[in-house]
């Protein structure tokens, strides 16, 4: 017996709700929440992109065209900011921002091409216009704000840059590898696979060469060790390995944080966690009458399948803190693994 591909409980959607005057309607990629982002002419001849999500399409305007669609809904494409101005935009939480030229140029014309589910992105912009020698185009890499000439990110004894080739990056994946791929003069094509080299762990508690005192002080639902599979500094983090549901704690004892900083978290919930809540604590010994700080966060307020952010404020007039940690609640059972990094104050 053979089957033919299976929907979802049968259920097949019509992606109702684009302009009804809409021709030449292009579906370009789908997420793994199965938003689509896609294009279309109006009855204008001009393109829009639109995202389809759950039944609802949202019309980005005119101008704009996608093209990639990463799994946090943000969309990766090229716009528009007056006569020969075609700039790349990354549009999330309902905002544009447009990413220019790598020099001053009065003209930009961007080439989008992919953005993984961390919001990295990779093209190449050609800036015009500008003054002389103002070097404003370049294959380019935007990560965390800031749009980088992708071949300052590269060693300069490389041969990419040593034999002054002009990469093209073609695709980029969650670990931000990198394919590119260059032609030089006797159209000879050649293709390069890029790793990041980690950047360094400069946290108090990085996780680099052990858990350094970090442990179970909860229910026996857990355990602690280090591990590369995630990191989001340096090559290592802490993984908690869950194996079932119940009220998990993971504290290290005495830590020498003074009162009045801010200790900040970086935490990693995989793509599956169903936890209650997690908490991020610290609490003071004794002579703080075992004072607790806290950041309760409820599932639905973080991200999974990536790093959250959270930080504990330390009060001014706490007293010597007793313990630091992570405190996990799961009503249901659950196995897997929550990793935590780069805790610093
Ligand atoms: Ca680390």
């Amino acid at each position: 017996m053979s089957a033919a591909f299976l929907f979802s409980h049968g259920a097949v959607s019509k992606l109702n709700g684009i302009d009804p005057a809409a021709v030449q309607v292009h579906a370009q990629k789908i997420n793994s929440l199965g938003q689509i982002a896609g294009e279309y002419r109006d009855a204008s001849n001009l393109l829009h992109t639109f995202i389809y999500d759950q039944g609802v399409i949202t019309d980005l305007g005119t101008f704009t065209t996608p093209s990639d669609l990463n799994d946090r809904g943000e969309v990766f494409g090229e716009g528009f900011q007056g006569p020969h101005s075609q700039p790349c935009f990354i549009y999330k939480n309902g905002t544009f921002q447009y990413l220019g030229a790598l020099g001053v140029a009065a003209y930009v014309n961007c080439s989008a091409r992919r953005m993984n589910n961390a919001g990295v992105a990779i093209g190449y912009v050609t800036g015009s216009g500008g003054p002389p020698n103002a070097n404003s185009s370049g294959a380019f890499l935007y990560s965390d704000g800031k749009l980088n000439r992708f071949t300052d990110l590269i060693v300069p004894s490389d041969e990419l840059i040593r034999d002054n080739l002009s990469p093209e990056l073609l695709l980029i994946n969650d670990k931000n590898e990198i394919i590119a791929k260059t032609v030089d003069a006797g159209r000879n094509v050649q293709y390069y696979l890029l790793t990041p080299v980690d950047a360094a762990d400069s946290a108090y508690y990085n996780f680099e060469a052990d858990t350094q005192g970090w442990s179970n002080a909860g229910e026996d639902i857990l355990t602690v060790s280090t591990s590369t599979a995630q990191k989001f500094a340096g090559a290592s983090s802490l993984a908690i390995q869950i194996s079932t549901g119940g009220f998990g704690r993971v504290a290290v004892a005495t830590p020498p944080v003074p009162a009045g900083r801010t200790l900040t978290f970086h935490i990693y919930l995989p793509a599956d966690a169903n936890m209650d809540w997690i908490q991020p604590f610290a609490q003071e010994g004794e002579a703080g009458g075992w004072n607790w700080h806290g950041n309760w966060q409820p599932l639905s307020a973080l991200q999974l399948g990536a790093w959250n952010t959270i930080t504990v404020q330390v009060p001014d007039e706490a007293q010597p803190l007793n313990m630091v940690g992570l405190e996990l609640y799961m009503s249901q059972t659950y196995s897997g693994t929550v990793y935590v990094d780069s805790v610093s104050f």
